[in-house]
């Protein structure tokens, strides 16, 4: 078959089954573009680069395929590192496809030129410079295989615009790729299944710690045979949540430096970890040197390189999550871990009291409150994407995830501006789905141009801004670790719901709770995007904090009980 290489890149990007691309263009690309117009493929005009990276990574972690974003050279490219580096630290497969300039001008400074290969060499999983036509479909199959591959990851392919405007043979079949299988056999010193199970059934007060791995092994039902049988508590990574469903009686909540004190108690008491699909990030586990003192630990991770990383295990296995545990569960005896359960159980009670849903209503508005009306409203069936920051911590606590895949949040790389972008590629990926952003007012200026993109694509999204006038996470560290010194976290921003009236959004303001379900309920059943701008209390903080570094059972707790009245 002939055809020029803008034409076997989207014929080979029909072939991966791809029906929607997240995209920007420019001049080292058009040929690319141009060639477009004849493929049925739907592009989805961003208003920046970043959002197209975020857009496609919220289509893959809305729905286990790879997200695609194309962009131009030099600035085109370089406006796509952020979003490259947040999929590669959260293990999100996505394909950008960038524009470079001729393969005879490259070194020379060329207009628009950008060795953007170099640049993310580090924050892809793979990446490629194609020269020639006849490299491009090879590449692209390729680059999807890495990308979903093992862990999966970004990939990056760079196509110089001669490579799009020359002309080859292409032979599908020539274009499988190559690519070595991954290593699933064990290297000396690896576990094997039946020390995990020894471990396990002699164990008296196990957990296990369900992270991410778990979807994106596809083990929801498998981990949750293994907590049934055993009977053993299971807590969660914020990139966990979903995997477990928030209501079963056995997961107890997140972990870690704003996770649940009961659990943060329990991981210290316990003694045997099963850390599955989870990389022991230091917002997970604090001080390394008192982490878990009293646990044998055991690691399933399918990549090697994170096993005995940060915490030393005593039973490692490099294997895909939901293999590892369908090895195990015939030989796991059922267990009786009341006396545990028990114990976690009074753990709860102390929890209960100092809890912002139980105490009375002040006449404050909480965006706590907000975040747990939102769940009863929505039912917990919404797929809510949030940003970075204290409302995306009152989120992990607060909406009640009871299905895989319905939190999408920047976990490893904490980065502001993701949740608009990714809750339009979310959608697009799930058009069925009733969509939220939850997003903090700073971080949402960061990429709120993208609402353009809402309108242009008549995307029926709801957002929800948590807007306390501050930077607030790094407020509450100012007024907790540097005296109430509160430099650069006062911010401002424009009216809201003016900003989303000019988009021809519809857009309401809420200051008071008792307003919370009527705009809520409206904004459902408005037909079309809607913005919310809940105006909450400015100074709240997230609790519990486990300090940067402390022992993980060192947290500070919200003070109770707190008696404020409506004055204060
Ligand atoms: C402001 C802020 C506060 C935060 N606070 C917390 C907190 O309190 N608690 C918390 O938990 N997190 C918190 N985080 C998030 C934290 O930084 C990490 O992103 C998160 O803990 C990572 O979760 P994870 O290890 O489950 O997921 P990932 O980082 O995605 O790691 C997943 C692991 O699973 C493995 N894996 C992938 N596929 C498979 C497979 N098929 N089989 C087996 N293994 C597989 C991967 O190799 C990887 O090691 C916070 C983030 C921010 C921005
Ligand atoms: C791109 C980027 N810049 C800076 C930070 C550091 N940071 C983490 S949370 C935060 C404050 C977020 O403020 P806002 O969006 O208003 O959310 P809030 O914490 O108030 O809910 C900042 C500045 C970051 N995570 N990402
Ligand atoms: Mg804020």
């Amino acid at each position: 078959m002939s055809m020029t290489g803008a034409q076997a890149l989207w014929e080979s990007l029909l072939r991966e089954g791809v029906t929607e691309v997240f995209g920007y263009p420019g001049g080292a690309i058009l040929p690319a573009y141009d060639a477009m117009l004849a493929y049925p493929i739907r592009h989805i005009l961003v208003r920046h680069e970043q959002g197209a990276t975020h857009m496609a990574d919220g289509f893959a972690r809305a729905s286990g395929r790879v997200g695609v974003a194309i962009a131009t050279s030099g600035p085109g490219a370089t406006n796509m590192v952020t979003g490259i580096a947040t999929a590669m630290m959260d293990s999100s497969p996505i394909v950008c496809i960038t524009g470079q300039v001729g393969s005879k001008l490259i070194g020379s400074d060329a207009f628009q030129e950008c060795d953007i290969t170099g640049i993310t060499l580090p924050i892809t999983k793979h990446n490629y410079l194609v020269t020639r036509a006849e490299d491009v479909a090879p590449a692209i199959r390729e680059a999807f295989a890495v990308a979903k591959a093992g862990r999966p990851g970004p990939v990056l392919v760079d196509i110089t615009k001669d490579a799009q405007q020359g002309t080859c043979e292409i032979d599908w079949a020539a274009t499988e790729p190559h690519l070595t299988e991954a290593r699933d056999d064990a290297l000396p010193g690896d576990g094997d299944a039946s020390e995990a199970i020894a471990l396990i059934n002699r164990a008296e007060r196990p957990l296990i710690l369900a992270g991410h791995g778990v979807m994106l092994s596809g083990a929801e039902r498998e981990i949750l045979a293994l907590a049934e049988k055993a009977e053993i508590p299971i807590a969660v990574t914020l990139l966990g949540i979903g995997g477990v469903p928030a209501s079963h009686p056995l997961n107890l909540g997140m972990m870690g430096m704003h996770g649940e004190a009961w659990v943060n108690t329990a991981i210290q008491r316990a003694d045997l970890l099963l850390a599955l699909g989870m990389r022991f990030d230091d917002r997970v586990t604090g001080n390394l040197k008192t982490y878990a003192p009293t646990a044998r630990k055991i690691h399933v991770d399918i990549d090697r390189a994170e096993l005995n990383k940060n915490v030393r295990v005593d039973v490692a296995i490099a294997k895909n999550l939901r293999t590892a545990l369908a090895e195990w569960l015939p030989g796991v005896a059922r267990g009786d871990r009341s006396s545990w359960l028990r114990y976690l159980e009074e753990l709860k009670g102390d929890s209960a009291v100092r809890d912002i849903q139980n105490l009375p209503d002040n006449g404050h508005l909480y965006a706590a409150h907000v975040i747990n009306d939102l769940w009863r409203l929505t039912g917990g069936n919404a797929v809510v994407v949030t940003d970075v920051g204290q409302h995306q911590m009152w989120e992990a606590q607060y909406y009640k995830h009871d299905l895989p895949r319905s939190l999408i949040t920047s976990g490893g790389l904490g980065t502001m501006g993701f949740a608009l972008p990714a809750a339009i590629g979310a959608k697009i990926a799930r058009p069925d789905a009733e969509v939220w952003v939850i997003a903090g007012d700073g971080g949402f200026q960061m990429t709120m141009p993208e609402l353009a993109t809402i309108v242009q694509e008549g995307l029926d999204i709801n957002i929800a801004i948590i807007n306390n006038g501050y930077l607030g996470m790094v407020r509450q560290w100012q007024e907790f670790f540097y005296e109430r010194r509160y430099a650069a976290t006062p911010i401002t921003g424009p009216d809201f719901v003016k900003l989303a009236e000019a988009f021809g959004i519809w857009g309401r303001a809420v200051d008071r709770r008792a307003d919370v379900v009527d705009v809520v309920t409206a904004a459902r059943q408005h037909d079309g995007a809607a913005l919310i701008d809940f105006r909450v209390e400015q100074e709240d903080s997230v609790y519990p904090m486990v300090p940067a570094g402390a022992d993980l059972h060192k947290m500070i707790r919200r003070p109770s009980p707190i008696v404020e009245t409506a004055a204060d």
